[in-house]
Order: structure tokens, then sequence, then C-alpha cells
């Protein structure tokens, strides 16, 4: 054995840790060259700890750490007295917190570019969707007559500053303003309006230290309140503002997959979850001015790829094609022709720096709050945005002659889709009215909607559940939407095609065509969930119900973050009966896992359905679909 596979302790199967084209072979190639990847640090990983799978670990104080014994013959409760109960309600309670801040911190970053353009202080950024900006002062209450966006976008900023700092018991302006006044109800009800974004994350941490909240119901019902206060205030915020700043998406066609990396460009991945950058970053790279740099360097011009989800916010709105999904960041590295990857920041692996240590590839850092031991920092800001922008451009156009022909290989796999349904997109596409779409569903030509969002995971063959899941859906006439990880899975699988009506039902087929639009729409990045909210709303008030009464469902069957506990526990808050295909870390508590998956619907009209297997998941989700049609007295 070389001393290379020694390195590398276990070598994949490659050929079945995913279904994407183009993945076993870069995996192959890594091995070749003696790189790891998740895939290989999953397996090192083995066995992982049987404590922290049922979630029944605890070092929230210095007495501990402590764990529950789940068989019951080894200790019942930490040093503190704490039962797995409490041990497991709080550990899921930190998981929301971390997930709700990473969204709302995001949607702070544009709120003080909002303020920067408002205030006339840079030119780097401004005013798209004038018409966005104006409906969002009307619903938060700000005059619009005779004033100017500037004037405009000022208040509105002031207000949802406020979401991140009031002191009051009020709820939040955008829960004030857009949650229909059926689910405020169900909320007021239970006490978990949520009221001021970063106090319910503050409170999550307050209640989890040592000898505090000690009840799993108190405890989670705060996880629901926390939950809410990201997707209705805070990642709604980031999606509305980016929208206001950048435009709201329509659609447009791209392409999806390794192969839309260039052998004879400069190639620059955008990577991590804030447009603020990336936006700045193709601008600069499509620019004259680097693209004849590129040729003097000796390309062909300069090539910018998305991943994640900063990928899916230029994908919506400029048609940059996605070169994958959180679990293909290394092997873009690996193809040897990515001459710089530019984060900001979510679901960057530390790991990018020791691949690119491989190539001659530069891991580039830009948020002060997201920095990687080995990477290139170079700070973003906003104010200075044009600059830096090139600054960087200029680095990777610099970094072309570095690159080793030989070691270059690009898969040749790519995938055409159509993308950018915003809510107001697939209004146009539906003649400017909801009510075609709510008398396809009425009269059972569609059976229901269902959002399919998350990450993706190594637990799991990559892809496989998004992509299964999703066509057993459309099969029987059930709309997917969806955003992050799964619409690239969708994308890459040919799903966000018109094509693909081929594969849904008679009924969604026939309309797919019609509007000459896929089967699945992809809505945009993990904070734009909030535009699956808006969606839910729209039709739940139409049809005067509660959004739990609608024939929908949401699921995430790869996931693995914390941002998509958070997005699990607002969709379920939010009425919507919601699958997870990869097990929660709460199985150490029988109680708690009851109360996720049956007890909470009662009280909340939603809960959480945990199931692997996505061909089971498929037929779980659409019996529920059609009881809830039943319920409606629709035919099925
Ligand atoms: Fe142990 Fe209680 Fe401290 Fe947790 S809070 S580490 S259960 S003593
Ligand atoms: S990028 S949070 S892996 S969806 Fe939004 Fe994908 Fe999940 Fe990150």
């Amino acid at each position: 054995m070389s001393s290379r596979w020694e390195y590398l302790k276990y070598r994949l199967p490659t050929k079945q840790v995913s279904i994407t084209p183009g993945v076993s072979e870069l995996l192959d190639k890594a091995e070749e060259e003696g790189i790891k990847t998740a895939w290989h640090r999953y397996l090192e990983q083995q066995p992982q700890c049987g404590f922290g799978l049922l979630g029944i670990c605890c070092r929230n104080c210095n007495m501990g750490p402590c764990r529950i014994d789940p068989t019951g013959y080894g200790p019942t409760r930490g040093v503190c007295g704490a039962t797995a109960d409490t041990i497991v309600a709080r550990n899921l309670l930190r998981m929301i917190a971390a997930g709700a801040a990473a969204h709302s911190d995001h949607a702070r970053d544009i709120v003080k570019v909002v303020r920067l353009v408002a205030e006339g202080k840079t030119k780097a950024y401004k005013i798209t969707d004038q018409e966005k900006l104006k409906w969002l002062a009307s619903a938060l209450g700000v005059p619009v007559e005779d004033r100017s966006e500037e004037e405009i976008a000022k208040d509105v900023i002031e207000i949802l500053e406020r979401e991140f700092g009031k002191q009051d018991e009020e709820p939040l302006a955008l829960v004030k303003a857009l949650v229909p006044a059926k689910r405020m109800r169900v909320w007021a009800k239970l006490g978990v309006v949520p009221r001021n974004i970063d106090r319910e994350i503050c409170e999550c941490m307050h209640r989890t230290h040592i000898g505090v909240d000690a009840d799993p119901v108190s405890l989670l019902l705060h996880g629901v309140r926390t939950s809410l206060a990201d997707g209705w205030s805070g990642s709604m915020m980031a999606t509305l503002l980016s929208d206001i700043l950048f435009g709201t998406p329509k659609p447009l066609k791209t392409t999806m997959n390794l192969g839309v990396l260039k052998e004879d460009m400069v190639n620059i991945i955008v990577h991590g979850h804030n447009p603020v950058l990336s936006m700045k970053i193709v601008e600069a790279a499509m620019s004259d001015e680097m693209q004849k740099l590129a040729e003097e360097y000796g390309a062909k011009g300069v090539n910018v790829a998305g991943m994640c989800c900063t990928g899916n916010e230029v994908l919506m709105r400029l048609g940059v094609p996605i070169a994958g999904n959180m679990l293909m960041q290394e092997l873009a590295i690996i193809t040897g022709a990515v001459e710089a990857i530019i984060v900001d920041y979510q679901c960057v692996m530390p790991a990018l720096v020791d691949v690119a240590s491989c190539y001659h590839t530069k891991v580039i850092t830009t948020e002060p709050k997201m920095k990687i031991p080995g990477a290139t920092h170079i700070e973003f800001e906003p104010e200075h945005a044009d600059e830096i922008a090139k600054k960087i451009v200029r680095i990777a156009i610099e970094n072309y002659p570095n690159r080793s022909k030989a070691r270059v290989y690009i898969p040749k796999h790519k995938m055409e889709i159509m993308a950018g349904f915003s809510v107001e997109a697939i209004l146009e596409a539906l003649g400017g009215s909801l009510d075609p779409l709510i008398n396809a569903l009425r009269d059972g030509t569609i059976k229901g909607i269902v959002g399919i969002v998350g990450c993706v995971n190594p637990k799991v063959k990559h892809n496989y559940s998004h992509v299964t899941l999703t066509k057993k859906l459309i099969e029987k006439d059930i709309l997917v939407v969806g955003t992050g990880c799964w619409a690239i899975a969708a994308g890459i699988h040919g799903l966000l095609s018109p094509e693909a009506a081929k594969l849904a039902g008679p009924g969604l087929r026939k309309i797919c065509e019609a509007l000459g639009i896929p089967p699945c729409l992809h809505m945009g990045s993990c904070v734009d969930c909030s535009r699956i909210l808006i969606a839910l709303k729209a039709l739940a008030e139409s049809l005067d119900v509660d959004i739990s009464d609608l024939p929908a469902a949401g699921s995430a069957p790869e996931w693995m973050s914390e941002k998509a506990t958070s997005i699990g526990t607002y969709f379920l808050a939010s009425g919507v009966f919601t699958h997870l295909g990869t097990i929660p870390p709460v199985l150490g508590s029988p109680k708690v896992t009851k109360l996720l998956t049956e007890d909470i619907e009662d009280a909340i009209g939603g809960k959480f359905y945990v199931e692997p297997d996505p061909e089971k998941a498929a037929e779980t989700i659409i019996n529920v679909i059609m009881e809830k049609r039943r319920k409606l007295g629709w035919p099925l």
C-alpha cells in the first residue's frame, strides 16, 4: 500500500456515494492524488458518537460533560439532575438558535447595505426594485406617496433595524405585517409570537444555561418562537431586501453541474450565502477590463460559477451557472481548474484550504466573521464594494498561469435549467392572479404543493433522496417548489427544465406545458424559504383557511445544518407537515420525539415526520396531502 492510501485510510466506493454525474470521477481523481474529501472524513469519524446521535450529551457547564445512558443501566441524570428530556430539548434549542442567528445575521448585513444606499453613502449598490420597496413600505405602514426612494428606504430600514433590538412585547413588525390572522391566533394562544430576533436567540442561550429551563415543553415552545423570528422576519428580511437591492428574480435559463467550469478560462467560484459580495464579484468579473486582463494572462476570459446559496442568489438574478451543491465544493477545486474560490459565510468547509493547497487554487475569505487559517483574507466593505471586488477578481486572474494543465479534469456533465421563480414570477406565469393555481388545486389537476429544501449530507447517498422524493411527488401531480441545495440537486438531475413536465402526472404536466415551466420551481437560496411562506400565506388567505389546512407539506430530505433545523421548525410552526430525511439528534428522549412528531400537531397544525427512505416518505406525504384535500371537500 502506498503512503498515499495510508493517508487516506479509507477508499470510497466512489460510484455509490452519489447519484450525480461527475462526482465519482472527481472522487477517483481525488484518491489518485491522495486528497481527502468530506466523504473520506465522514468514514474516518465512524463510529460517530452514539450519545451525540441521540442528543443526550451535555456540556453546558463545567460539572460536565454529562451523558445519559439510554439503556437505563447507567446514569439517567446529569450532575445537575438534568434528564435526557431536558438535555435533548436544550440541545435542539441551541441548534435552532444557531440557525436563526445565521439567517438573521445575514439579514442584518443586508440591512446595513440598504441603510448606506438610503443615506447616499455608497454608489456600489442601488434600489433596483422600487415597486417592492413601496410594497414593503406600505405593509409596514410607511407612507410612500410623493416621497423619494431614499426617504422611503430610510423609514423602512429604521423599522427593520428595530426587529433586532426592540424591547417591547409586541410582535415583530414583519410578523404583524405578513402573517395571516388565523395563524397569528394559533401562535398567540401558545405564547410563541416572536418579539425581537436577537432577544429570542439570546433567550435560547439563557434558557439552556445550567440551572435555567428544564421543562422540555417550555424549551421546545421557545424553539418554535425563535424559528418564527427567523422565518417570518430574519430570513424574510434577507429575501425582501435582496430583491429590493438586486431585483426580484424572474424566470431565466442557465446550466448546472461541474461541467460549467471552463478549461480555457479563468474559473472563479462564489460560495456562501450573501449576495452582497457575490453580485459584485460577478459584475467585476464580467467587466471588459477584467475580461481583457484575463486574455493578457492567456485565458479566453473569466467564468464565474456558483456554489451553494450565494450561487443560488446570483443564479436567480443573473443566470450565473452553478457548479454544485454543498458536498461538491471540494470537488470543484479537485478539477484543478479553479483559480479562486471566493467565500462569504455558511456551509463553507474549512477543508477547502487543505484541498486548495494541493492545487493552485486560492481560497479567499471576505467576511470579518468568517476566516479560515491558511486562506487569503480580503475584507469586504460594502462602501468600497466595486474596488474590493475588482481586487479579488484580479487575484484570480493573475493566478491563471499557475494552473497545472496536466492536472485539469473537468467532467463534461451539465444540465440546462430554468430558475428564477420568485412568488411574483409565479404569479406572472399564472397571468397575474393566483386563481388558476387555486382552481387547479381545487379540481385536483394539481393535488398539492410540497416545498423541498435543505442540504446534502454524507450520511446519505448524495442527491438521491432529493431526486427520488421529487420525482415521486411530481408523478402524483404534486407541484414541487424549493430552495438551497435541493434546487441544485433538482437542477443537475434535469428536474428544473420545462421538459421535466413529461415526468409529471397528467394534470401537472398539462399545466406546466401550457405555461412553459418546469414541474419543480427553484425559488432561491436558504433564506428564500421565506418565499415559500409568502406563497402559503397567499394561498391560505385566498381560500380563507389556515396554512395547516392547505394540501401542502415541507421536506428536508438530506439536511445537515443548524439553519435547516430552524427552517424545519418554522415550517412546522407555520402549520406545515414537515418531513426530515436525516435523523435529528432527539431520539434519546422518547418524550421530545413524541412531542415533535405527534403531540405538537394538535396545538400548532404541523409536525415533524422522520423517514430516511425517500420512497416511503413520498407515500406518506402524498397521503397527508390527500387527507387535507378530503377535509377541504376537494376531489382526490
Ligand atoms: Fe451536566 Fe447539567 Fe452541566 Fe449539562 S448542565 S453539563 S447535564 S451538570
Ligand atoms: S447551502 S444550509 S447546505 S441547503 Fe444554503 Fe445547502 Fe444547507 Fe448550506
